[in-house]
């Protein structure tokens, strides 16, 4: 399903499908890049990320939730002894990557998609045998409790809001050249049977004042500002609010923020959710097929988390 997902963003980018199927950690390793006369084996090869990379993980900020999935992982993963993460932002991981890359050397990074750093480069993500980072994601939407008697107009949206990968990775591919507002209008202009499906039969309001909660990373900054432009086709004024995860789910539970499209599950958020279960409402998912997880470039020999050595 995830695959299928990849390859239409593979076909919307205008690029290789291949490369979405490498997304996905299904190709071949390939043949050893190395020419050196040391008479390195592949083993040996796989035996030396560890050292080349200073057993380290380049992960995002601290506060994702896939900052702490990848925590776990080092904990739960015996062979990831002496192995550590290091945090900063997702500007600066991205920037990790492709420099990595330009020069082809080792790189592993705290991933996920929708992407298009999977359209950017040719990637895979490393097999999770424990399934530390879950196996295929869903994200979902939150409301505040009372929503649905207060905003009855909003609520109803909101619980019909649900799209494919495909179009979240439009609006991101699209805001890459444009603001974030702009490119949820050229979606909404291109998709209006799927929004009319949304919005069909729900009455106007007068400015009434609704705050969406969302997390600071394209994919829900996509989702956030197609909700906005819809909730203000009918008449919200709409504020979206940029908080870490933890700091979203707690808004909702609070009643501080009225409702979020950003929660990922079950593994991402799951820790948050948790915590906060049966203090907000759940109205399902609004897309499927979303994945996170360890990525390293293609030409890297190793195929799981397994393959990487600890430290000796
Ligand atoms: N992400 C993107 C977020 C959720 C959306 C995977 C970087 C996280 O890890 O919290």
């Amino acid at each position: 399903m995830l695959n299928t997902k990849l390859k239409k963003f593979g076909a919307i980018a205008g690029l290789s499908l291949s490369l979405a199927v490498a997304g996905c950690g299904q190709e071949e390793p390939e043949e050893t890049t190395s020419t050196d006369n040391s008479g390195n084996n592949q083993t040996e090869e796989s035996v030396n990320v560890g050292e080349e990379l200073e057993y380290t993980i380049t992960g995002i900020e601290p506060g994702a939730g896939i900052t702490q999935a990848t925590e776990n992982a080092l904990e739960e993963y015996e062979n990831l002894e002496g192995w550590n993460q290091e945090t900063a932002s997702t500007a600066a991981m991205l920037t990790a990557l492709g420099e990595a890359i330009d020069n082809e050397e080792p790189v592993i990074v705290a991933g996920w998609s929708p992407h298009y750093m999977f359209a950017q480069y040719d990637l895979k993500y490393l097999e999770d045998p424990n399934e530390v980072y879950g196996g295929v994601e869903i994200i979902k939407t939150i409301t505040r409790t009372g929503l649905q008697e207060e905003m009855p107009e909003a609520y109803t949206v909101l619980d019909r809001f649900h799209w494919e990968a495909a179009d979240m990775e439009q609006v991101m591919l699209d805001a890459q050249e444009m603001e974030f507002e702009e490119a949820a209008q050229k979606w909404i202009d291109n998709n209006q049977d799927k929004v009319t499906e949304w919005t069909d039969g729900v009455g106007s309001v007068d400015g009434t004042s609704i705050e969406l909660v969302q997390t600071p990373w394209d994919t829900e900054r996509s989702s956030g500002h197609v909700a906005k432009v819809v909730l203000e086709q009918i008449g919200y004024d709409v504020e979206l609010t940029n908080v870490s995860p933890s700091v979203a789910f707690k808004a909702i539970a609070q009643g501080d923020g009225d409702a979020s499209l950003a929660p990922w599950m079950p593994a991402t958020h799951g820790d948050f959710y948790e915590k906060y279960e049966g203090e907000f409402e759940d109205l399902g998912e609004n897309l499927k097929g979303a994945k996170i997880g360890l990525v390293v470039p293609s030409y890297m020999e190793i195929d799981s988390i397994e393959d990487l050595k600890a430290k000796e």
